[in-house]
């Protein structure tokens, strides 16, 4: 019984679009040896140049594989005239707009359309095609799926997990724990064991005091029991045959971390939207997650189909599949991160620094309702509590990069008598066993623009045209000379003025500079320099300097102070040899 997928969807009853099939093949015609390799202990048979790309085991290959292409699972007709039925945009009666407003901030999107659209609607299939011919072994590991949630919409939370239960194999589901970060709304208390103990797989954890989504996946993973951890957020819709392809690479080798396709639900109508392909999730100072489509060069060169896996340097954060014993070995999480953020940035980092690798696989793909606003509050600050679990990341991770991160806005998180990120022993001791994060850069994210100062070499001011020099520790004017060392110095991320380590600094209107040790904590050695056009050195508004002043040569060349801004005066013109972008 091998009936193309075309011809399944054509015979069945009109309103059902998805059924239960697998497809299974003795030996996969389209799978052709090309090459042996061992993968993860295991001899494998390579079928495309890469083995990223489709591997298969010789003994399976023989014994049988299948396709993939497990439909829904539901059974059961659906009611097609359902709204929002099949991932359609549904709308709000002009009658319900009033009560559709009122109830949108419960989860800051359409909360009373969600509440009219079937919990088990079906969405449109939104694989490419080629994800028909990719096979899986028989012997996939088993999962643990974890949703955590604070406050989650009923008719959201219950839609996801019917979207497991109905579009995943129920041998591969160990388990599904919902892990309840002490949510306040009546309805997901008695009501949700109820409704959940028809469904024998499903266990729900109450966690006593508000722990963040961070802490809350820990106690999720503590007690799964499953081969794999797989964490989904408690918004979502998971698409037919999403399961497989992610056990299959972490099956592959354990220490691949498989992430489906993000789809979109629309927060204003509910409906299920394909995304672009060939997204990749990366990051862009000061460590902002950010979806960036490989470029059309790499996908050609490469010749990239639609479903190959796309490695990732930085996943979204809330779907994945991870092998359990390696999640633990990678340390978990960091456990001082609270509330939400940072922890995307924190795993990916240790993952592939760690020796792991991360990859969105195209053929498996998951809807999810993007909010513009959390819905549940903060404990805490919103923005504090992020900047917080940030700096913590940039403090373990980013080696000297961390500069680019504070240097990027944050230059109040230094201050640590301000921000307490609190203690990094653990982490940094963990971290030790790890690749630099100038390999990661160069190796999974070589695309990434991070010049470690901002300008370097002689600094040439317009007025007298000679250059700053160093003369037994203090400031001088010199002709230019760039084989001099003594003229180098660097403009960095911290704003300093320096060379090696020492700093350009001043003290107020009038004063002579000197050089002071650097310090990235003291706000009085900054100095703002935005670029060789409007070459200028401010220095920056400080207590000690409420106004902001601008170092001037004497027009002589022989003395340099501080003096009133004139956007003007090329006196006050200072211009570095050579400009970094990014
Ligand atoms: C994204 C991720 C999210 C997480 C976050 C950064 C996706 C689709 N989502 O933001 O998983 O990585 O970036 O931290 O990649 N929750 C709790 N306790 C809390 C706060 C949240 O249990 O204190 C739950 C929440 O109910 C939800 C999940 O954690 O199920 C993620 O939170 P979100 O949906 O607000 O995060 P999102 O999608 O904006
Ligand atoms: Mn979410």
């Amino acid at each position: 019984d091998s009936k193309t997928k075309e011809e399944v969807l054509d015979s069945l009853e009109p309103g059902i679009q998805e059924s239960f099939i697998k497809y299974k093949v003795a030996v996969d015609p389209t799978v052709k040896p090309v090459k042996k390799d061992v993968l993860n202990g295991k001899e494998v048979v390579v079928n495309i140049k890469d083995k990223q790309i489709n591997a298969v085991d010789k003994d399976v290959r023989n014994t049988g594989v299948h396709k993939v292409l497990s439909l829904d699972m539901t059974q059961a007709p659906r009611d097609a005239n359902a709204i929002g039925q099949f991932g359609q945009a549904a709308m709000v009666p002009s009658d319900k707009e009033q009560e559709a407003r009122n109830r949108w901030n419960e989860g800051h999107f359409n909360v009373y359309l969600s509440d009219q659209i079937p919990v088990d609607r079906a969405i449109p299939d939104t694989r490419p095609n080629t994800c028909s011919e990719s096979v899986v072994h028989d012997d996939l590991p088993t999962t643990s799926v974890i949703f955590c949630f604070v406050d989650e919409v009923w008719s959201t939370l219950l839609r996801s997990v019917h979207s497991v239960l109905n579009r995943s194999p129920p041998h591969l589901i160990k388990e599904i724990i919902l892990v309840d970060d002490f949510s306040t709304k009546e309805y997901l208390k008695d009501h949700l064991d109820v409704y959940m103990s028809q469904f024998p797989k499903v266990r729900i954890v109450r966690l006593q005091e508000r722990q963040g989504l961070i802490r809350a996946r820990l106690a999720g993973a503590t007690i799964a029991k499953g081969d794999v951890l797989t964490f989904l957020d408690s918004h979502i819709e998971c698409n037919v045959g999403w399961l497989e392809p992610l056990l299959e690479r972490v099956y592959m080798d354990r220490r691949k971390v498989a992430c489906p396709v993000i789809e979109v639900i629309s927060d204003k109508d509910m409906s299920y939207v394909l995304v672009d392909n060939f997204q990749r999730g990366v990051f862009k100072w000061p460590l902002v997650f950010w979806w960036s489509r490989l470029s059309e060069d790499i996908i050609k060169k490469n010749h990239i189909k639609d479903s190959d896996p796309i490695r990732c340097p930085i996943m979204a954060g809330g779907l994945f599949s991870i092998d359990k014993k390696y999640f633990y070995e990678l340390g978990s999480y960091d456990p001082g991160l609270d509330v939400w953020g940072g922890e995307n940035m924190e795993i990916s980092f240790k993952i592939w620094m760690c020796g792991g690798e991360i990859e969105i696989i195209p053929c498996s793909r998951v809807g999810h309702i993007f909010r513009a606003a959390n819905p549940y509050k903060f404990p805490k600050d919103r923005q504090k509590t992020v900047e917080r679990n940030l700096a913590r990341v940039a403090e373990v991770w980013l080696d000297e990069y961390k500069d680019l991160f504070y240097g990027h806005g944050y230059y109040h998180l230094l201050d640590r008598s301000v921000i307490d990120i609190g203690n990094l022993t653990d982490q940094i001791e963990f971290r030790k066993k790890c690749k630099s994060f100038k390999w990661y850069l160069d190796n999974v994210y070589p695309d990434m623009v991070a010049p470690l100062v901002k300008a370097e070499g002689l600094v040439f001011n317009r007025g007298v045209r000679k250059c700053l020099a160093l003369q037994k520790g203090s400031l001088a004017f010199e002709r230019c000379d760039l084989s001099k060392l003594s003229q180098h110095f660097n403009y960095t991320w911290m704003r300093h003025v320096r060379q090696k380590d020492v700093c350009v600094t001043a003290q107020g209107k009038g004063s002579r500079l000197a050089m002071q040790p650097c310090d990235n904590t003291k706000p009085q050695l900054r100095w703002l320099h935005k670029d060789s056009n409007s070459a200028l050195v401010e220095h920056l508004v400080t207590e000690l300097a409420p106004q902001r002043l601008c170092l001037e040569a004497g027009a002589l060349g022989d003395s340099m102070q501080l003096k009133e801004c004139e956007p003007t005066s090329p006196y006050q013109k200072w211009q570095f040899t050579h400009y970094h972008t990014g």
